[in-house]
């Protein structure tokens, strides 16, 4: 388990602060692609109409994830406590399986390295891989 450095801290909230506007989009991407190439994760989704990428509630809950990992940026210094709540959603009342954090992590660096080529750098991406790896193990905590 690595922890975020200083350096990785600044090198997210630079990013994100590039990204925010358009964190919804991406969220609604990646949850997009993760129904597809991971249909498993689909399970916990089949209460919607439409699970294809674009439709509106993958658009809604996209921005709602994001709104979840913009909100774990602001407390990136405490996330396990600062998300125990979410993590205690997540584990009691939708019993999604933690493995899925990490699928969906996964989803987001792929749209990330599409829709930002320049800023997604080798070195942002490694930052922003140990904070989606913090993230899922904060999530995880409840499950414990
Ligand atoms: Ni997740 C609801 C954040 C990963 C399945 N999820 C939420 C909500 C937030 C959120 C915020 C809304 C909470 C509320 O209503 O109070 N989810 C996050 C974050 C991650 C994540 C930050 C990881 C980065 N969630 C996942 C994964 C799955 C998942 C990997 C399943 C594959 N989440 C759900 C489901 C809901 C949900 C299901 C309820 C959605 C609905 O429409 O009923």
């Amino acid at each position: 388990m690595t922890s975020l450095t200083a350096k990785d801290k600044n090198t997210i909230k630079a990013f994100w602060a590039k990204i925010s506007p358009n964190a919804a989009a991406i969220g609604a991407d990646a949850l997009g692609r993760m129904l597809v190439v991971y249909p498993q994760t689909k399970t916990y989704f089949s209460h919607w109409k439409d699970l294809s990428p674009g439709s509106a509630p993958v658009k809604k809950h996209g921005a709602t994830v994001m709104g979840g990992v913009a909100d774990a940026v602001t407390k990136i210094d405490n996330m396990t406590s600062g998300l125990l709540n979410l993590s205690e959603l997540h584990a009691f009342t939708l019993r999604v399986d933690p493995a899925n954090f990490k699928i969906l992590a996964h989803n987001i660096l792929v749209v990330f390295a599409i829709r930002l080529p320049n800023d997604f750098t080798p070195e942002v991406h490694v930052a922003v891989d140990k904070f989606l790896a913090a993230l899922a193990r904060a999530l995880s905590e409840k499950y414990r």
